[in-house]
């Protein structure tokens, strides 16, 4: 069925979706929201953030679809009641969050990061090279990209555990789940990736208590959403030497001020949220099978449930 979609982001490419949409589907017309007029007219809302008056004027819209695998960043208040939200779930968003993952880990194993610092300090000091066995790897969340994560990482022969709200097995990783198997998680690894969603049940779960928990010499990678952390707790906890190091590809603001304090100390490595990205060619059947349910009045694929908050 035809369609307008209107689109809205300032970190993607309105031409790159146009095109995607266009090979699949030309009876689609993709409108970034600059160029969007009569918005009663539109069907359908591809979006990473809302157009800046809102999404109000557009009256009819079926659905949303969220141009990240997270929804946090669309401000869920804002957006019109009753109309459902879908997640994009994105093979290459997937493997570029697991790259991103893989290297971090990588970094921090095999103490790339103490390296760096040694050798713009121009010192020579010999590490045996440490064994995988004494370096696990716990994931918090292991919902789609979790998942994906723990098993490339067990893959690779380090020992992963993971902790979600629900058990979810997965061969060949340690499994917590809820509040209560919390402390035991914390207790299981030396790095710990977040790719939590952020709810009010998970915001700021990385804190003094927690991060403190973990055994001294613990790395946190943080891909999930910048409300995860508790950043001055961090920074405490590494200026303390309990936490080694951080990467974090998430921040409370973003972009994130010059005078940040994370900027000032070399354990933490701050990157500007390029963990995962979305392509618009392997994306597009997704985005096109939920235009299509909604227009059908189908469930969407992977729906948030705003009960849930993800
Ligand atoms: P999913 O919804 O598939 O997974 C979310 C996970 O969070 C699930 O395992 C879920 O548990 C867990 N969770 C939610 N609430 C709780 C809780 N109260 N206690 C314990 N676990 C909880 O999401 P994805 O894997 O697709 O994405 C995860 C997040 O990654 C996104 O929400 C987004 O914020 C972030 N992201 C960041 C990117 C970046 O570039 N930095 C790119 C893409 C995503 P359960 O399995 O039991 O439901
Ligand atoms: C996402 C992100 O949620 O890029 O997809 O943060």
């Amino acid at each position: 069925m035809a369609g307008k979609i209107l689109f809205s982001s300032d970190i993607d490419d309105p031409a790159a979706w146009a095109a995607a949409l266009r090979v699949l589907r030309p009876d689609l017309e993709l409108f970034d929201w600059r160029a969007a007029t009569k918005p009663e007219t539109f069907d359908f809302a591809l979006l990473w953030k809302p157009p800046p008056g809102g999404l109000g004027p557009y009256r009819n819209l079926k659905a949303i679809q969220s141009l990240g695998a997270g929804i946090n960043q669309l401000d869920l208040g804002t957006l019109p009641p009753g109309v459902p939200l879908a997640r994009l779930i994105d093979p290459h968003l997937t493997e570029t969050m697991i790259d991103y993952a893989v290297t971090a880990v990588y970094r921090h194993f095999r103490g790339f990061d103490r390296f760096e610092r040694q050798s713009r300090a121009r010192r020579w000091a010999y590490e045996a090279p440490p064994a995988k066995a004494d370096f696990p790897v716990g994931i918090l969340g292991l919902g789609v990209l979790g998942g994906a994560i723990a098993q490339r990482l067990r893959t690779l022969g380090f020992p992963v555990s993971g902790w979600s709200r629900s058990p979810r097995p997965l061969d060949g990783i340690t499994l917590f789940a809820g509040p209560d198997e919390l402390p035991a998680f914390l207790a299981s690894a030396r790095a710990f990736v977040c790719v939590l969603a952020l709810t009010e049940h998970t915001a700021g779960i990385l804190n003094r208590e927690t991060m403190g928990a973990m055994p001294p010499g613990s790395y946190v990678i943080n891909m999930g959403r910048g409300g995860h952390l508790v950043e001055a707790d961090l920074a405490a906890l590494v200026r303390a030497g309990h936490i080694a190091g951080a990467t974090l590809d998430v921040l409370s603001q973003e972009p994130a001020p010059a005078d940040h304090p994370f900027y000032d100390l070399p354990e933490i490595l701050v990157t500007p949220h390029i963990a995962g990205g979305i392509a618009p060619d392997s994306a597009a059947p997704i985005v096109i099978e939920n235009f299509d349910r909604a227009m059908a009045g189908k469930p969407l694929l992977n729906l948030v449930d705003p009960a849930r908050g993800y």
